[in-house]
Parts: structure tokens; sequence; C-alpha cells
């Protein structure tokens, strides 16, 4: 048996698999042995064996389930993935273990950046980004610190390579200085598999000849059912061969780049890091100008360019193609989080929320909050991202909710995430439909033991 296999049969062996949580206690201390278990090369990795390295947003959810409990792991999570961010301010959605326990890909060698000189020399990253939470994450942090004047010079510290990231979002990803920062990779939104990426690629024509050979490592640990297809696989693998043979040279690269979009989730959360950096800022007594001038243009920007009137909720532009992508997904009610919607607009997402698109009917209701809108064509309970349910976008959009004041709404988020929870144990992503077809029982998929589900659970409770 190899090892891969001998690793994969330990997690499936795992005591929180499928063992029903009841009490607040025993969820709390499942959560933190989840959190504990994954912790490896001073991080928590996202997964026992589907992800063995530090991803990007990962380590800022992953740092909230730590704050109340341990604040210097907390801490850790942030700084750890930050040894890795580039000298042009970029931090890379993965952050390589030297010592991995389990095979991941693409890795290190694959990404090609060893030698490009915008990468920090002594660690091993990819070469892309993922959504920056890592300012509100910074402000959750300094809110819950039990000793702030000790802590004050990591506040410090982080506080200007947040910035710093954010300077690199606006100098290198927003060439028109709309105030919108696009994405370069599905991989990038964090989001990897929605239909929106479909639309995108379908005005990209791929020669498989510039697609490299390369293993589906993730089929190992998971049904390919719950996966993405071959076809997304070698689009992904594909734009990540343009990157790697332009040697990551941006801005350069960008002229004849054939996926660049401006996605609605990860600019409220680049513009909801910028309010928390202000605030931070303000703290600090630091100059704020440049992030109120950030925050403004940014919330200007979303509305006059992602915003879609016929649908009621916001949607991605591809900015090689010049038009909106009109597909519903999670990631379009997420402007909530940085205040970017009006009262009307607000009303008209909160009514598509309530609506079959999202929540179901009384026959066949839905938890919320479906990653791909339950009535879109590709719409796939089981298959990541085209519909189930992530802990992490619940637990923003429940943030946005109560920033409207739709405090009941937001309740019923949180009541229902934590249901799914408790029923099925601490999965990457959980089944949309109420009612699971019949002799299914279980409603969790992807890796189980999921860092960020067991951590933003943990945020949830200590509230
Ligand atoms: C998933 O993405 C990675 C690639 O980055 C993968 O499928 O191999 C996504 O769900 C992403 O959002 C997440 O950060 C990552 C680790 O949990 O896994």
């Amino acid at each position: 048996m190899s090892f891969y296999v001998k690793n994969l049969l330990k997690t499936m062996t795992n005591k929180t698999e499928n063992i029903p949580l009841n009490s607040r206690q025993e969820l709390v201390s499942a959560a933190r042995q989840v959190l504990r278990n994954n912790i490896h090369d001073g991080f928590t990795r996202p997964a026992p064996s589907l992800y063995p390295h530090q991803w990007n947003w990962d380590a800022g959810f992953i740092a909230l389930g730590y704050v109340r409990s341990d604040f210097q792991q907390a801490c850790l999570e942030l700084s750890t993935l930050f040894r890795g961010q580039w000298l042009n301010g970029m931090v890379p959605q993965i952050v390589f273990s030297n010592h991995p326990v389990c095979k991941y890909f693409p890795g290190y060698r694959f990404w090609q950046t060893k030698g490009v000189p915008a990468k920090p020399k002594n660690v091993r990253t990819s070469g892309i980004t993922m959504p920056p939470v890592h300012g509100f994450v910074l402000q959750r942090l300094l809110s819950l610190a039990p000793d702030l004047k000790a802590s004050r010079p990591f506040f410090r510290r982080m506080f200007d390579k947040i910035v710093h990231l954010h300077q690199y979002c606006y100098d290198f990803r927003d060439p028109a200085r709309e105030g919108l920062a696009f994405i370069c990779h599905p991989w990038e939104s964090g989001m990897d598999n929605l239909p929106t990426w479909e639309s995108v690629f379908a005005h990209i024509q791929i020669d498989p000849s510039e697609v490299p050979h390369y293993e589906r490592v993730d089929l190992e640990y998971v049904h390919e059912d719950h996966r993405p297809r071959k076809l997304s696989y070698d689009r992904y693998i594909y734009l990540v061969n343009r990157l790697r043979e332009n040697r990551y040279n941006e801005p350069e690269i960008w002229q004849h780049y054939p996926f660049q979009v401006q996605e609605p989730m990860f600019n409220a959360i680049l513009n909801h890091s910028n309010e928390a950096l202000i605030e931070i800022g303000q703290w600090l007594r630091r100059d704020t100008a440049q992030l109120k001038e950030w925050f403004g243009q940014t919330q200007r920007a979303i509305n006059d360019k992602l915003w879609d009137e016929v649908r009621g909720i916001y949607v991605s532009y591809d900015r090689v193609q010049l038009q909106q992508v009109p597909i519903l997904t999670a990631g379009g009610l997420l402007p909530l989080l940085c205040g970017a919607p009006n009262e009307d607009q607000a009303d008209r997402m909160l009514q598509l929320l309530q609506s079959p698109v999202f929540a179901g009917t009384a026959e066949n209701p839905a938890w919320l909050c479906a990653s791909t809108a339950l009535n879109e064509p590709q719409f796939d309970p089981c298959r990541y991202w085209r519909g189930p349910v992530w802990i992490n976008i619940n637990w923003m959009l429940y943030q946005g909710l109560l920033r409207y004041g739709q405090t009941e709404q937001a309740e019923r988020l949180r009541n229902e995430s934590l249901e799914l929870i408790r029923r099925f144990g601490f999965w990457e992503y959980y089944n949309p439909w109420k009612n699971l077809p019949a002799g299914e029982q279980h409603g969790g998929y992807g890796s189980n033991n999921f860092s960020w589900t067991a951590a933003l659970m943990l945020d949830w409770i200590g509230e």
C-alpha cells in the first residue's frame, strides 16, 4: 500500500467522520481537534491529505478559529503565509511546505517560480494570488487581542504587508485604474469551478499541445464526481503554463493574456479589507489617505460595472471580451460585505436569497447558500463550486447581512451552516438540498476535517 493511500485511509477513519455532533461543547472540542490535527510545519493545512501546504485565504479564515483560544497561533497563521509575499506585494495562493505529508498537484516545481525576480528566494510558492481577506482578518484579531500593547509590533508589521498587497492589486491588476482588480486564473477567485469560468473560456482557443502533461492527484482523495472535470483542469493548467512561460512578468504579460475577470466577491473582499485597514491604520496613527481613496473608488466601480440590473445581483466582468458574464453565484451577493449596494440593491439580493433561486421551494428546500444558484443550467449539487454550500462563503455573507440590519436572515444562514456541521461533520462542502436523494444519507463532500469549516464555526459559536 502506498504512503499516500495509507494516509488517506488514516483520514477516512478519523474519529470525526460521520459522527453526529450535538452539544455545543462537543462541537467546540471537535473543531479544535480538527485544527490541531492539521497543524504541520508551524501552520494549519486546509485539509489533512487533499491540501498539504499553506493556502492564502484559508490561512486568514483559519486564524479566526484560533483567535479566542490561541492568539499566538492565530498570528502565526498570517505571518507564516506572508513569508511568501513577493517583492511586488503579491501574496501567493500557495506557500509550499518543505516537508509535505502528502502529494499535491500542481506542486512547486510545476509552477516554475524558482528564480522569478519578484519571488522571495528562500520560500517556495505558486505564482498567482487569492482573495485578500487578510485586512479584515487582521481587524478581527485586533478587536480580540488579549494584550494590545504586546502585539502592537505584530499589527504594525502586518499592516504594512497587507497594504503592500493591496498596492499590488491596484498597480498590477487594475491597469485602467478603475478601482477593480482582475483575476488571471479561476484559482485566484477561490471559487475555482464556477460556471462563470466556462463562459469566459468559451472565448479562449486552446491548442491541446499547449496543455502540458499533468497528473490529477486530487482524484486519489476525492470522488471524481465531486471535483472539477478534466476539461476544466486542462484549462487551469493551460493558464499556469502561459504564466510560467512568461516568467510571471507583470504587467507586460497582460497585453496578450486571455483570462482577465473582475469578479464581485474578490473586489468586495478587497474593499472590506480596505476599510478594515483604514481602522487599523488610524489606531497605528498611519496615513490612511490612499486606503480611503481606494475604498471610495472600488465601492463606486463595483456598482458601475458589476451590478446586473436585470437579475438584481452582481456578476463578473470579462475585461477581454468587454462584457458582463450573467451567471448567478453566491459571490454575486458578497458586495453586501463591503457595503457597496444601496438599500434597493440590497433588497433585491435579499429577495433572491429567499427565492427558489437560492432557498429552493417548499417541496424541495435548500440549505443556504448554494455556491452556484440552484436554477443555473450548470448547477450540480455535488460538484465542487458548482452548487454545494461552503462555510466560508456563508460566514462572509452572514457579516454582510448583519451590516444591512438583516438579523433574521443572517441568523438563518448561521443556523443552517451549524446544522450542516452538526449533521455531517467538518466537510469542505455540502449538498445544498435538504432532501437528499433516496438512499443517500451523507451530504458532506470533498475533504473531511476541513480547517476553515472548523475555524469559522468556532468564530460563530464564540459570538
Ligand atoms: C481549492 O483550490 C485548490 C487550488 O487552489 C485546489 O482545488 O487544489 C479551493 O476551494 C480554494 O478556494 C481553497 O483555498 C483551496 C484550499 O482549501 O482548495
